[in-house]
């Protein structure tokens, strides 16, 4: 049995190695097909979005970037860099992952670097570029890409040719690439699209990154999966085979629902970070931990809060699992020796340990307390309520 010090230093490791990134449209008023529940204190400008990720890193000390959807946050492109630097020094994060948008415009109707007209492919691939050059112009390292590509019925369009289109697409996005940047394929299985989805699972993803180049690899959406897939197989297969460029961390009872990390399967989340600890900490800067949430119903702050402060405690109860004896038990194949081992790092209640390492750090022992003890909530609300934020379709 580990002593109690051991504990702790196995902690402090684990949490001195976390870091996770949250995206700015979970600050924006977001919702279904069949309505959005608008709140006063919703972001909707770029500062808004760096204030309120400014805050979640104060509160918690480990969200020091900020992803950015460029047509959401930067829909002048690269001329909106200078505003970003501004935003990054007054509120204390960095830019982060640079999402492309190639899924609102009217022509990609029926795709986008996939689309059957050359003419469409062509505007596709220049907003690619353009992402590529605004994450040049931030120093960000990721471009991470999402195609709601596909089609609605069999017969009505061709899944070869369009895999032809979409590896030329990623091939030409990669030539542009930095020596330091990266291009993360997203694989979805569905929706937008429901007979055929471009990039629909990992295979595809990883043989496009392949084919892209050396720089490029696959993001896995914990809400891109089939309910029955074993998702942490995955993740030992792309991490197998070098692919593994990172997460976008939801939760889900049904399809992509969006919903906060660890409200209905944590066991799955710690399941994952099991097999990323396997590969030990030399790997975790190549592995991009991101949050990928709407938060329709739940307060923003609040929500975005407790998804950090879960997906710490779902790390460090990872990190508390005996990984040599779990091996014994495996190559003994003493099933419930290591079942019981292994879930009962799970059960551990890590909170005093968390609480500890944060006022260690200067931060407060329960962020999500002291979130509501700092009135921002009250305070934005106040200020944003006036405004009505734009009613469009996500964020
Ligand atoms: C698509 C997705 C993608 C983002 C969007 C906000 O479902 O997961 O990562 O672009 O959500
Ligand atoms: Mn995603």
């Amino acid at each position: 049995m580990r002593s109690d010090a051991a504990l702790q230093e196995m902690a402090v490791q684990a949490l001195d190695s976390f870091q996770v990134e949250i995206p700015s449209w979970g600050f924006a008023n977001t919702g279904t097909r069949f309505g959005k529940f608008l709140q006063a204190g919703a972001a909707s400008t770029l500062e808004e979005k760096f204030s309120d990720a400014g805050q979640v890193h104060m509160l918690t000390g480990v969200t020091p970037t900020l992803a950015l959807h460029v047509l959401w946050d930067l829909p002048n492109g690269v001329a909106d860099s200078a505003v970003v630097h501004q935003m990054e020094d007054r509120y204390g994060v960095s830019a982060g992952s640079i999402n492309p948008n190639l899924f609102q415009d009217q022509e990609y109707k029926f795709g986008s670097l996939c689309n059957p007209s050359i003419e469409i492919r062509e505007r596709a691939i220049s907003h690619m570029l353009d992402s590529v050059a605004i994450a040049r112009e931030l120093g960000s390292r990721d471009i991470s890409l999402w195609l709601p590509d596909g089609s609605n019925y069999p017969g009505t369009q061709s899944m070869r040719r369009r895999i032809e289109w979409r590896e030329e697409g990623l091939v030409r996005t990669h030539e542009r690439l930095a020596p330091n940047q990266r291009l993360l394929v997203e694989y979805k299985p569905f929706e937008p699209a429901f007979y055929h989805t471009d990039i629909g699972d990992w295979g595809m993803a990883s043989h496009l990154a392949m084919k892209a180049g050396p720089q490029a690899r696959v993001l896995v959406d914990t809400g891109h999966h089939y309910a029955t897939q074993n998702i942490e197989q995955i993740v030992a297969w792309l991490l197998h085979t070098n692919m593994l460029g990172g997460f976008h961390f939801n939760d889900r009872r049904y399809a992509d629902d969006d919903l906060t990390l660890g409200s209905i399967d944590p066991y799955q989340i710690f399941r994952i970070f099991h097999e990323i600890q396997l590969s030990g900490p030399g790997l975790l800067p190549e592995i991009a931990f991101m949050i990928d949430q709407s938060h329709n119903l739940k307060g923003k702050m609040e929500a975005m809060v407790q998804t950090v402060a879960t997906a710490q405690m779902l790390w460090l109860k990872a990190a508390l699992v005996d990984r040599e004896m779990l091996q014994q038990f495996q190559e003994k194949c003493d099933l419930v020796a290591a079942e019981e081992l292994f879930r009962g790092a799970f059960w551990l209640d890590v909170r005093p340990l968390l609480g500890e390492w944060r006022q260690k750090r200067g931060l407060p022992g329960d962020p999500l307390a002291a979130l509501a003890e700092s009135g921002y909530v009250q305070r934005i609300s106040n200020e944003r309520g006036g405004k009505r934020a734009p009613v469009n379709s996500y964020a």
